[in-house]
């Protein structure tokens, strides 16, 4: 279907004047209605369809981005339909939305600072479901001498209030140059760092509860990757950051497991020896049996794993008999088994370690040259310029070579 090629006239009235270049913010841009049915969809998906990560679900639609060009997978009829209706809008250059992320996130939860890269078309439109979010914006980490510390606080810049029902759409600096990510918070205070406040009919001074939101973002992806125009090549204005594996880039995924309260800390040896024994938890050997509760003022400094709760034989167990085998492991010293989230799999990089430690703690065998890569220092300044200087002649020797009438090949 045919879409215009530059966004609506119409959308002009929608643009956050107080953000970078350039945020539209259509306030109900849904009806109640069509947000119920949206909701309804997200919910019924197959359980399948959801991948966990440490503070919030998402749903992939549409197929796989991949640098050579999306895998791409039909998209359902209800997010077909949105598509196609934010595309009509002119979003995409005339091209039509072909990828949905939906997010789920509850009171509390986030994504941590980003960009969503130049895998898409450089527009990123985002329509919210039952809860309000801010959204907020960073200044990529420079290397330019004399700056600040690059702490997340100091590159901070502005939020963006996205009601329910909502339509947000990124394009230009916002997208192509500034990270964006949701604190993980049960309530926003609103201040005049919050670039559309009038737009979204809010005051600054105002405190709004989050509830469990979802998102959907639709993008375009690019059959294949583009240089983003204006890059600049001198070794003092770029930083080199390392193209992890997929395993080393991703959000750590957890799984579910009963934990218990060791109720008499002598008994704790034996315990894990048992508990070891009976229900080894196979392929988690990154995550610690034991771990200390913090700050416990309570009676209890110490919780153990019991099991998965996918080992488990009965998913409505609430008693530590229901998950030991009746031999094995004496309960002396056990408490009362709960649910709690463990990382599935070993953290790769230091920002993974981190995220997977808040839900359990974990091992990390720490590859120092990833840290460094991750902070943007692999490199001196010698071999940058040196990078530099090697990428100006392939480019040079291209120029010429297409000047004299050759073929470019690769
Ligand atoms: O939930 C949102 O509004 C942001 C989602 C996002 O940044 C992403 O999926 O990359």
């Amino acid at each position: 279907m045919e879409h215009p090629a530059c966004i609506l006239e119409d959308l002009k009235q929608f643009v956050v004047n107080d953000a970078p270049p350039t945020v539209y913010y259509l306030p109900d841009f849904i009806s109640e209605d069509e947000e119920s049915y949206l909701q309804q969809q997200v919910y019924k998906s197959p359980k399948t369809k959801w991948t966990q990560l440490s503070g919030r679900r998402l749903q992939n639609w549409g197929g796989l981005p991949h640098p050579k060009g999306m895998l791409a997978e039909k998209m359902p009829d209800w997010l077909h339909t949105y598509c196609g209706k934010i595309s009509s809008l002119g979003a995409f250059s005339g091209k039509t939305a072909n990828h949905v992320l939906v997010n789920e996130y509850k009171a509390g939860e986030g994504i941590m600072p980003h960009e969503d890269g130049p895998l898409y078309h450089p527009t990123v439109t985002t329509i919210s479901l039952g809860s309000h979010t801010l959204l907020d914006f960073y200044a990529p980490v420079s290397i330019r001498e004399g700056d600040a510390p690059q702490t997340e606080e100091n590159r901070f810049l502005l939020s963006l209030l996205v009601k329910p029902r909502s339509l947000l759409i990124l394009q230009d600096e916002m997208y192509q140059r500034l990270l964006h990510g949701i604190q993980p918070r049960a309530q926003d205070a609103l201040t005049d760092k919050v670039a559309n406040l009038s737009a979204a009919g809010a005051s600054p001074g105002e405190t709004l509860t989050r509830g469990t939101r979802v998102s959907l973002t639709e993008k375009t992806m690019e059959p294949q990757t583009k240089r983003w125009k204006g890059s600049a090549c001198d070794a003092d204005s770029w930083v080199a950051f390392p193209v992890l594996s997929d395993q080393q880039s991703q959000d750590v995924e957890l799984v579910e497991a009963f934990a218990a309260p060791i109720v008499d800390k002598k008994e704790t040896s034996r315990l894990l020896r048992e508990l070891n024994a009976v229900r080894p938890l196979n392929g988690l050997q990154h995550v610690k049996r034991v771990r200390a509760v913090r700050g416990s003022g309570g009676p209890h400094p110490l919780e153990v794993l019991v099991c998965l709760v996918s080992d488990a034989p009965d998913l409505k167990v609430v008693s530590i008999d229901d998950l030991l085998p009746p031999d094995g492991v004496q309960r002396d010293g056990l408490g009362e088994p709960f649910v709690v989230k463990v990382p599935a799999r070993p953290p790769l990089t230091r920002p993974q370690f981190e995220l997977a430690s808040k839900h359990w703690p974990t091992s990390f065998h720490e590859d120092k040259q990833v840290t460094v890569a991750l902070r943007g220092e692999l490199f001196g300044p010698l071999r940058k310029a040196r990078m530099s200087a090697y990428m100006a002649a392939a480019l040079t020797a291209a120029e010429t070579g297409a000047a004299l009438g050759m073929e470019a090949v690769g």
